[in-house]
């Protein structure tokens, strides 16, 4: 490579590690999980064997050991699109550029991504308190658009985009989908849906507090167009993975029942069978 990246590109910190996630590269591993949640990274890693690295800057906690003598890692992004964009380039940095030389590495590593999340359903008949694994995602957080070669398209994103009514929205989509490899982990999951990965919490996805969201008719229009559920980070991951060359898959528990008004009874028991879940199956 000709251009070395420069100080201000690669950011590192005085011990070399990469600068939000505060990670060397020998610190995590080819699977990782990620959880929004940064309470969730321990409730993962207390059913690993053990735990090697523990470390932690912002909202990014990462903890890596092995869990049936396989090594994994466990990091938490923190909520929205945005802390993707850091943590998807980190990541990606700490196996795919030599930090100390600032120049891209000759051989490509695939890392395998695996998002452990909550999300609410705008399909009535998706019950709270069940696993929804995202097949297809639209990102309307516009993210994706600040990167040159990223355009991605299938039967689904093309009738979706054909019919969202929202004109001022609209230049903000981008879409992506799972990685198939990686499904075919979770095909005995409860639901298997199209995910909406939104720029915010409230009138984003269609809640009134004190101030009105764009349209009364949002989650309906969105159900009608396809989309199952709601939530905050899965469109980047799934967009950065194809970019970048990694596998990623979601599986979200549900915890709110947007239309009919319901949430999760008890969402630490249904995250605590999510979390056993996923493992048993990433990890055979
Ligand atoms: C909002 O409450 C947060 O919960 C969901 C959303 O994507 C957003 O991050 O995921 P996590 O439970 O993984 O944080
Ligand atoms: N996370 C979201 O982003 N939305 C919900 O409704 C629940 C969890």
């Amino acid at each position: 490579m000709l251009n070395k990246l420069t100080a201000s590109e690669l950011v590192l910190n005085e011990d070399g590690s990469v600068y939000h996630l505060n990670l060397l590269p020998e610190d995590i591993a080819e699977k990782i999980i990620l959880v929004g949640d940064p309470d969730r990274v321990a409730k993962v890693s207390k059913y690993f064997d053990s735990v090697e690295i523990r470390k932690n800057k912002r909202e990014f906690y990462t903890h890596t050991g092995t869990l049936r003598g396989e090594r994994i890692t466990v990091m938490s992004t923190g909520i929205g699109t945005e802390n993707i964009d850091i943590v998807m380039n980190e990541l990606d940095a700490l196996v795919n550029i030599d930090l100390k030389q600032k120049e891209f590495k000759t051989e490509h590593t695939s890392l395998k991504l695996f998002r452990m999340g909550t999300c609410g359903s705008v399909n009535p008949d998706v019950q709270v308190d069940n696993m929804l694994v995202t097949q297809n995602v639209v990102g309307l957080d516009g993210l994706m658009h600040f990167y040159q070669d990223y355009h991605f398209e299938n039967e689904f994103s093309k009738n979706f985009y054909e019919k969202f009514p929202y004109e001022n929205i609209k230049p903000m989509l981008y879409f992506s989908e799972w990685s198939e490899e990686l499904g075919e982990l979770y095909k005995d999951a409860k639901y298997h849906g199209n995910t909406a990965t939104f720029p915010g919490f409230y009138a984003p996805q269609g809640r009134q507090l004190r101030l009105k969201a764009l349209d009364d008719q949002f989650l309906e229009t969105l159900n009608d167009l396809g989309i199952t559920n709601f939530e905050m980070e899965t469109s980047a991951i799934y967009a950065f993975s194809k970019l970048l060359g990694h596998k990623a898959i979601t599986v979200n528990n549900v915890i709110a029942n947007r239309r009919r008004g319901e949430f999760s009874s008890d969402h630490h028991a249904s995250e605590k069978n999510l979390i056993e879940w996923v493992l048993e199956r990433i990890i055979k």
